[in-house]
């Protein structure tokens, strides 16, 4: 996802970071660099005019000149604004109607409205545990309210059953009726699209509007299409109420153009990404981590709610708390473990993180492969709860007990008692960074450092 972006402004940034001290004219280049690496992403001129112009004098301010480590402080400010321009705090959707809350899907043929329309089905009874029904009014394209019904098949989502010939107003009619019947919280009603917006299609949908009332309109846009996806939710928002936008094929897009455009172009922040055909390939936007991505910091904060899905809240945020103390436990490690292996392996767990390959690098001579993670596993418990409190005790005798309770040898406790040292100090580095902060407070001062 927007790797020739991050790739571009990574170059730059290095230059930048390489410099012990910047003067303007560095500056001056760095910048030119950054408003090359956006219109090459197919972000609007507009946009990035208009970010430039609010990155230049603080980037050029003399405390960032002055200091240390200007390259950084110079990213820092990019940061910042990208954020900035990515609309800031993500915002929830709107749950708080009298139910069958009805939500309406618009946007041109082909996005992925019906797709789009599943999947936040599913999110949407997955995470506020709520019931939904799934409403189809593209009478247009043959076979569009099969499609949804099919998904809801699928995917077990209730859905409006078809009654063929019936006009748009009178099946959204009818679904209000037949929600409140199936004791459902949420109508998700699914539009039909056109390839370009024309004055039928709006009067529709504004028609549709006037029926259905929906709490949240949300725009489905195809990132592929870049700054034109910006574009067209603006023409969205001023016939209809937007309240957000669904940016789809997410995953397939290498530029990144659209999301970086769209807040500020069409005034309407980005709710979801779409990141995949399959159902659950729906993400929830997040400036700050987005921005982290973009600025190729990886995403450590999505890392940490993974991780939390996994294992669940409770662990975790333990195994934080003892991070942050500096007091990694076996048992912590044990948890780690567990996660690797829910995780898809250190590979998966790697694609998320910052500086990724020097960790990767330490973790490669530290040995921990699949294989190990569940031998090691064994040995952990095979320690006494008081061993995996505070490994430090585990003497030669300890030592012989944990091999034979594990099927193992003691060359092999002693291998896995070092890769745990280097584990713990690994951890107790990152946490420095504080994870949690990350997502409130931008970026912590040791991300910056591992970048260099
Ligand atoms: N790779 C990828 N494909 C998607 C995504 N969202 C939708 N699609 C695909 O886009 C195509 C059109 O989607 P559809 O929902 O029928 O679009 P609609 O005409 O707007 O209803 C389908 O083949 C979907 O599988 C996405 O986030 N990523
Ligand atoms: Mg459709």
């Amino acid at each position: 996802m927007f790797e020739n972006l991050t790739n571009k402004l990574e170059e730059v940034f290095s230059s930048l970071k390489k410099a012990p001290s910047l003067d303007e004219k560095q500056v001056d280049e760095g910048l030119r660099g950054i408003r090359q690496a956006l219109l090459e992403a197919d972000v609007s001129l507009d946009v990035v005019k208009d970010f430039i112009a609010k990155v230049k004098p603080k980037a050029l301010g003399q405390e960032i000149i002055r200091s240390t480590s200007p390259g950084n402080m110079v990213v820092k400010v990019v940061y910042d604004e990208l954020v900035n321009l990515l609309g800031e705090s993500n915002s929830d959707i709107n749950l708080k109607s009298v139910p069958p809350v009805p939500m309406m899907m618009v946007g041109l043929q082909g996005s992925g409205k019906t797709t789009t329309t599943a999947k936040l089905a599913k999110y949407i009874e997955k995470n506020k545990k709520k019931k939904i029904m799934m409403v189809s009014l593209d009478v247009y394209r043959p076979a569009a309210q099969e499609q949804l019904k099919l998904l809801g098949e699928q995917n077990n989502i209730l859905t409006l059953p078809v009654i063929e010939g019936q006009r748009p107003e009178d099946i959204c009619r009818r679904a209000i009726g037949a929600a409140s019947l199936n004791g459902a919280d949420i109508i998700l009603f699914d539009t039909a699209g056109r390839t370009q917006i024309d004055f039928q299609m709006m009067s529709e949908i504004k028609q549709i509007e006037s029926i259905i009332k929906p709490t949240e309109t949300f725009l489905v846009a195809d990132s592929l299409t870049g700054q034109v996806a910006a574009e067209v939710a603006k023409e969205f928002k001023n016939t209809v109420n937007l309240t957000g936008i669904i940016l789809t094929r997410a995953d397939g897009d290498a530029r990144g153009g659209a999301a970086v455009s769209m807040k500020y172009v069409s005034q309407v922040p980005i709710k979801f990404l779409g990141v995949g055909e399959k159902i659950e390939n729906i993400e929830v936007f997040h400036p700050k981590r987005i921005a982290n991505r973009i600025l190729g910091m990886g995403d450590i904060v999505s890392l940490v709610e993974k991780a939390a899905e996994d294992l669940g809240e409770e662990n975790l945020k333990k195994a934080e708390e003892n991070l942050k103390k500096g007091q990694f436990s076996m048992q912590d490690y044990l948890s780690q473990l567990r996660q690797m292996k829910k995780m898809g392996g250190i590979e998966g767990i790697m694609s998320f993180m910052p500086g990724v390959s020097k960790i990767k690098s330490q973790m490669d001579k530290s040995g921990i492969d699949e294989k190990v993670i569940t031998q090691n596993e064994a040995i952990i418990l095979s320690m006494t709860k008081k061993e995996r409190e505070n490994p430090k005790i585990i003497d030669g005798s300890r030592r012989k007990r944990i091999a034979n309770g594990s099927g193992t040898d003691v060359a092999t406790i002693n291998k896995l008692l070092k890769q745990f040292k280097m584990m713990s100090e690994m951890m107790k580095k990152m946490s420095k960074g504080n994870l949690k902060g990350m997502s409130d407070k931008g970026i912590p001062p040791e991300l910056f450092n591992q970048l260099k």
